[in-house]
């Protein structure tokens, strides 16, 4: 099993928009164990293929404490949206930033699972603003598109400047 390299907000690669997976192959089977095994290793509760920069529609969430109920959704539709909740929100690709972000309280979903097989359920809470926030990845949304244009330049200055300053530490040791 590999750690993959997670794509770091605003690397342009985060705003591709992700294709449907049209037949689940050996290839996607591994990057499925592989992109579980890095959620977890990151204790992220959510990763979006996007994130590995793997630009088919593919997502794993876990959200239980245990880590022990794993739900991969290939090709999600959100089929029915009702209410809205405030959450605070974070994202591997935007590290150490946390940020209110308004979504819909309920969802009823339709994904395929890993062997290809639809299924259809209702999610609300966190499970619900995990799907949402996955799927803005798939569709090549960050989820800081949703705060104002001076958070959002704010949050890209710092983070570049971490991202620059990681480059020369990197130089420096080789
Ligand atoms: O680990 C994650 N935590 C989280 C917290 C609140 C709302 C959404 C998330 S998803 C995030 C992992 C991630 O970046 N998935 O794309
Ligand atoms: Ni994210």
């Amino acid at each position: 099993m590999t750690i993959l390299k997670i794509l770091t907000y605003p690397n342009p690669r985060l705003y591709k928009i992700a294709k449907p997976v049209d037949e689940i192959n050996k290839c996607h089977q591994d990057l499925i164990k592989n992109m579980t095994h890095t959620m977890y290793e990151c204790n992220g509760i959510g990763l979006a293929a996007t994130q590995v920069d793997f630009h088919e529609r593919i997502i794993v969430i876990d959200i239980s404490e245990e880590k022990n109920n794993l739900m991969v959704l290939i090709n999600p539709d959100i089929l029915e949206r009702t209410g809205s909740q405030e959450y605070q929100e974070g994202c591997l690709s935007v590290p150490q930033i946390f940020e209110k972000v308004e979504r819909f309280e309920k969802i009823k979903v339709r994904a395929l699972d890993q062997y290809g097989k639809y299924f259809e359920f209702e999610a609300d809470g966190l499970l619900s603003v995990c799907i949402q926030h996955e799927i803005d990845h798939l569709d090549g949304k960050v989820f800081v598109d949703y705060l104002s244009a001076l958070k959002r330049n704010r949050i890209k200055s710092k983070l570049i400047k971490v991202q620059k300053k990681k480059l020369i530490n990197n130089e420096k040791k080789t």
